[in-house]
């Protein structure tokens, strides 16, 4: 199956959401894929979503696509699922709602899940984005639900960040700890119809006084009126597209885009050179049982770990 990149570039959608999933399956072939599209790619801006589980991301997600068609923006919608006993079952519940936009071929809507090996999301995701950015899609939007480690990631891939908080559940609290604080671009206020969302302004905003912000970007709150309520929703929902643009703008006009980019670059090659060197030698030594001798021998304090992987880059590096 090989082309699938450039069958997507030229608008194959079922080639687009065949290499996605092969690259969820984490199957060879898919790097050479990247390879072909990689050049095209760089264009869209990739903009990450974030908050915990239900906080309604997927909701927001779906308005701003709308909102950005009626921009004349083309977009592209990357559900991040980690697989966790958390978030399981939740993205069914996406593609359905997503379903609005079935019809419009100007908007890519895709999950992505991995089964594969530790910090193969992060890589899937990266390669996601490439996909979608190859597509010719003008905007990515980038959904994960912030639940450990996984929506910090996201600054890695995203060019502006949403953290989406709820009233009632203490999130600026949490924002705080889960260090979503020092990468949201952009807080939303979401589910404004619950008891609470003025408190949760207020504090996020007494949070925000506290911080430094030393680039000249000040994250604003912006409030996403109740979905059930269409017609201010769209118009919120609006809005803060507007200030999305807004903050890509600002990352034009300060150079701090070339920084995010920079961080992004770095990020895949740490990555990629994972992927080619450090997890065929671990496929290697667990296949042949060397892996578990060195375990062993940690335990019981006969070598280092040090050592050890010396003695793997004597073996693996030799040149
Ligand atoms: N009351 C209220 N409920 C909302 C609002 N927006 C979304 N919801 C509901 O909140 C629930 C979760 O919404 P989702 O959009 O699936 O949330 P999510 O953050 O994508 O959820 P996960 O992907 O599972 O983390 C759904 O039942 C929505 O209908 C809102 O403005 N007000
Ligand atoms: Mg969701």
């Amino acid at each position: 199956m090989a082309e699938l990149g450039k069958r997507a570039m030229e608008g194959d959608i079922r080639a687009a959401s065949r290499l996605i999933r092969n690259m969820e399956d984490n199957l060879p072939g898919t790097e050479a894929e990247i390879k072909d599209i990689f050049p095209f790619t760089g264009k869209a801006h990739v903009i990450g979503i974030t908050g915990s589980p239900g906080a309604g991301k997927s909701t927001l997600t779906d308005e701003m696509a709308a909102a950005y068609r009626k921009k004349d923006k083309t977009v592209g919608v990357m559900a991040v699922d980690p697989t966790s006993p958390f978030t399981g079952g939740a993205l069914l519940g996406d593609r359905i709602r997503m379903q609005r936009h079935a019809e419009d071929t100007g908007v890519f809507v895709r999950s992505l899940a991995t089964r594969g090996a530790m910090g193969g999301l992060s890589k899937a995701v990266g390669d996601g984005i490439h996909v979608l950015d190859a597509m010719g899609k003008d905007v990515i939007i980038v959904e994960t639900v912030g639940v450990g480690q996984q929506e910090v990631e996201i600054i890695n891939h995203a060019h502006t960040v949403l953290v989406v908080l709820v009233p009632g559940m203490g999130d600026e609290v949490q924002a705080l700890k889960a260090g979503l604080m020092e990468i949201a671009d952009i807080f939303v206020i979401n589910k404004a119809d619950r008891d609470g969302a003025s408190k949760l302004y207020q504090e996020t905003l007494n949070m925000l006084q506290m911080g430094k912000w030393d680039d000249g970007w000040i994250p604003p709150i912006v409030t996403v009126e109740n979905v059930a309520d269409p017609i201010s929703f769209a118009q919120s929902v609006s809005d803060l597209t507007d200030k999305i643009d807004e903050h890509y703008q600002f990352l034009v006009k300060s150079n701090i885009l070339a920084v995010r980019k920079h961080r992004k670059a770095t990020a895949e090659i740490n990555e990629s050179l994972r992927a080619t060197i450090l997890e065929p030698i671990l496929n290697e030594l667990t296949a042949n049982g060397e892996l578990e001798t060195m375990i062993q021998k940690i335990m019981k304090r006969e070598l280092d770990p040090y050592s050890l992987a010396e003695l793997v880059a004597k073996k693996y590096m030799a040149s």
